[in-house]
């Protein structure tokens, strides 16, 4: 199941051309689509998925008949994010060798539509693992949303924003 869920994150994420599906502009697929494409997927292993996801990165229209990845996309996709006032500090994690760049240039949104940001530092050390030894930075958000900047949360909790220049950057360790 765990291999199913990584490749649904792959088709409803980045490349819904795997597997021939097209997503809607709000990033929805239609689930019997999905189903007929996707090999050795039923409905019932569908939304064992969704609902035992540790992360709750997928979510079903209120008719069940749609599903979509509530974020990480990097195909251009409107998911009506909220836009909300973020937490004083947010915390992103990445690779010690990501460091010196972010210090430069800041935190870019690389091949996603926006910076990912975690609301606890054990989420983002997390995150930063899947990239080599991680490396934690401290996100004055707070300032930032002060400055005009924009954020939004996800529905499953992930905060979101376009760029995080380095001078509201600090180092954790
Ligand atoms: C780094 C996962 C050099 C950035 C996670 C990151 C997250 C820079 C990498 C979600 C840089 C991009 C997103 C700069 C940023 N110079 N490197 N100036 N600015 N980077 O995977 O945030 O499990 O696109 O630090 O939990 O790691 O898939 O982003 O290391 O929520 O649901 O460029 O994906 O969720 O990597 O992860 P990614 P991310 P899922």
């Amino acid at each position: 199941m765990k291999s199913t869920s990584k490749f649904l994150s792959l088709i409803l994420r980045h490349k819904p051309q795997l597997v021939g599906l097209t997503l809607d502009e709000h990033g929805w697929a239609e689930v019997d689509e999905l189903i007929r494409r996707v090999k050795n997927l039923d409905r019932t292993t569908l939304e064992q998925i969704v609902a035992s996801d540790e992360k709750q990165r997928y979510s079903f229209s209120a008719d069940g008949k749609l599903i979509r990845a509530n974020q990480g996309h990097s195909i251009p996709v409107d998911v009506e994010l909220e836009e909300l006032e973020p937490p004083k500090i947010l915390y992103h994690g990445t690779s010690e060798r990501f460091s010196a760049s972010i210090k430069l240039r800041g935190l870019l949104k690389m091949s996603r539509l926006y910076v990912h940001l975690s609301s606890d530092a054990e989420t983002a050390e997390k995150v930063g693992r899947r990239h080599g030894v991680p490396k934690i930075f401290l996100v004055d958000s707070g300032a930032m949303f002060g400055d005009g900047y924009k954020f939004f949360r996800s529905v499953n909790g992930v905060w979101l924003t376009e760029h995080v220049p380095a001078k509201y950057l600090k180092e954790s360790f």
